[in-house]
């Protein structure tokens, strides 16, 4: 690690106050070119020792850029993993207010339930398979804190990997008897599909980006608990949207969820 616990704390709370704040910053990088992947987990770990201190729960997790599309959009070249408080989960069809958030866009996601615990090192699709409980559709609503979703990997991982909001719907289905490579995923926004796309984008199969995550956690000498939701990578490129958009989701054969921003 390069920074000292000093920096980590300040650059969680300047990361974490642009959040709640709903203003944006430039990316930490800028100040810090020397911190390195172990320095941004810890800001991450730290904004997330922040809200637990608040009173907010860990609803779930997250594997993000996990699919080409997203990384040529971003400009990186591997995914990252973040955290899911309570407050940044929505009902289906439920509202999501503008002024809350920074620059917000959607992305489709196939979002997986376990009934086991995963651990890595050596996780791979078939024991995320096993594990899995069911998976459903997911909406995940991203706002990154940085200006113009400008960032780099480093800085993106330690902004919690622009996690805000997530909407999860549609049926819970177990994985059994489908083939989440081949599986459709058509987004619209305001009835007009803006984002078409099958499972296969994200890593080649969704699964592999859990296994990601377990070994990722494994590494770190933690594993993805029982009971774990976990949202697997938008399968598409993210859509920017506005105060009015209805966005709706459907996925072949798990169903719809939607949101409205207001
Ligand atoms: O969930 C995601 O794929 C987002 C990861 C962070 C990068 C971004 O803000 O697009
Ligand atoms: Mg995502």
């Amino acid at each position: 690690m390069k920074l000292t616990q000093k920096t980590i704390e300040q650059l969680a709370e300047h990361l974490e106050n642009a959040e709640l704040q709903a203003h944006d910053v430039v990316k930490i990088t800028d100040e810090h070119p020397e911190m390195d992947w172990d320095d941004a987990y810890a800001i991450q770990n730290e904004i997330l020792r922040r809200k637990l201190a608040r009173g907010n729960r860990v609803v779930g997790l997250k594997a993000g850029l996990t699919s080409h599309a997203k990384m040529k959009q971003m400009g990186v070249e591997t995914p990252c993993f973040g955290f899911l408080v309570d407050y940044f989960s929505v009902p289906d069809g439920g509202e999501i207010k503008i002024k809350e958030l920074i620059h917000p866009k959607v992305e489709p996601e196939i979002a997986f339930v376990l009934k086991r615990a995963l651990k890595g090192p050596g996780c791979h699709i078939g024991a995320v398979l096993a594990a899995t409980d069911f998976v459903m559709p997911g909406i995940e609503i991203i706002d990154s804190r940085y200006r113009d979703f400008k960032f780099d990997l480093k800085s993106v991982i330690a902004d919690n990997c622009s996690s805000s909001r997530f909407v999860l719907g549609g049926q819970a289905v177990p994985v059994g008897q489908l083939d989440l490579r081949t599986l459709g995923v058509v987004m619209e926004k305001n009835g007009e599909a803006v984002a078409i796309g099958a499972g296969a984008a994200v890593l080649g199969h969704p699964a592999a980006a859990i296994a990601m995550l377990a070994n990722h956690l494994g590494a770190r000498g933690e594993e993805i608990p029982a009971g774990t939701m976990i949202l697997s990578g938008g399968v598409t490129e993210a859509v920017a949207v506005g105060a009015g958009d209805h966005v709706n989701l459907r996925i072949q054969a798990l169903g719809g969820v939607s949101c409205r921003f207001i």
